[in-house]
C-alpha cells in the first residue's frame, strides 16, 4: 500500500529511464530561477543570473541542477520511503540553507513542465498525473523536518 499504484510506478519508471538526468536537472533549476526570480536569492554565489540566457547558460546552475536531480532520481528508487530518504536533506535545507519549503513545490512543478516539453505526446495525462504525485511527495518529504 504505497502512495503510488503499481501502474503509476511503472509509468514513472518507464519515462524516467529515458530522462537525461544531468541535463534536465540544469534545465529545471534554470527555469525555476527564470520564472520565479525571487528564488535567485539562494544562489547569489553562482555568478551571472542577470537574464534568462545568462541563467540557462550558467555552468554553476547546470552543475547544481544536475546534483539536485540526481538526488531526486535517488528518491525515485525509494518511492515508498521518501521521508526517510530525504530526512537529512530536509534538515540541511531548513537549518543550514534556510530554503522556504514552498520552493520545493515550485521546482516540482517546473520539473513537470520540463518533462512535458521534452516528451510531448509521450507525456500522457496518466503519466503527468503520476509525476504530479511524485513531485508533491518529494516536496512534502523535503519539508518534513522543518520546524
Ligand atoms: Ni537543494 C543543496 C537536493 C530543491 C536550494 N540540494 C542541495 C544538495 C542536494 C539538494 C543534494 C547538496 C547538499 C550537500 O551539499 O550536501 N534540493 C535538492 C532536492 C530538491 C532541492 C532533491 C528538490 C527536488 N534546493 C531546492 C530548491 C532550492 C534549493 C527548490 C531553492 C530554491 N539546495 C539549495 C541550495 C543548496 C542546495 C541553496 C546549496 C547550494 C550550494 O552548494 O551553495
Amino acid at each position: 500500500m504505497g502512495f503510488l499504484t503499481a501502474e503509476e510506478k511503472s509509468l514513472v519508471n518507464d519515462l524516467w529511464s529515458k530522462v537525461n538526468v544531468d541535463e534536465v536537472g540544469g534545465e529545471a533549476l534554470g527555469r525555476l530561477l527564470v520564472v520565479y526570480p525571487w528564488t535567485q536569492r539562494f544562489f547569489q554565489s553562482f555568478g551571472d543570473l542577470s537574464s534568462a540566457d545568462a541563467i540557462m547558460g550558467n555552468s554553476k546552475v547546470k552543475a547544481h541542477g544536475k546534483k539536485v536531480l540526481n538526488s531526486f532520481s535517488d528518491g525515485l528508487k525509494h518511492i515508498e520511503d521518501l521521508k526517510g530518504t530525504f530526512a537529512k536533506l530536509s534538515e540541511l535545507h531548513c537549518d543550514k540553507l534556510h530554503v522556504d519549503p514552498e520552493n520545493f513545490k515550485l521546482l516540482g512543478n517546473v520539473l513537470v513542465c520540463v518533462l512535458a516539453h521534452h516528451f510531448g505526446n509521450e507525456f500522457t495525462p496518466p503519466v503527468q498525473a503520476a509525476y504530479q504525485k511524485v513531485v508533491a511527495g518529494v516536496a512534502k518529504a523535503l519539508a518534513h523536518k522543518y520546524h
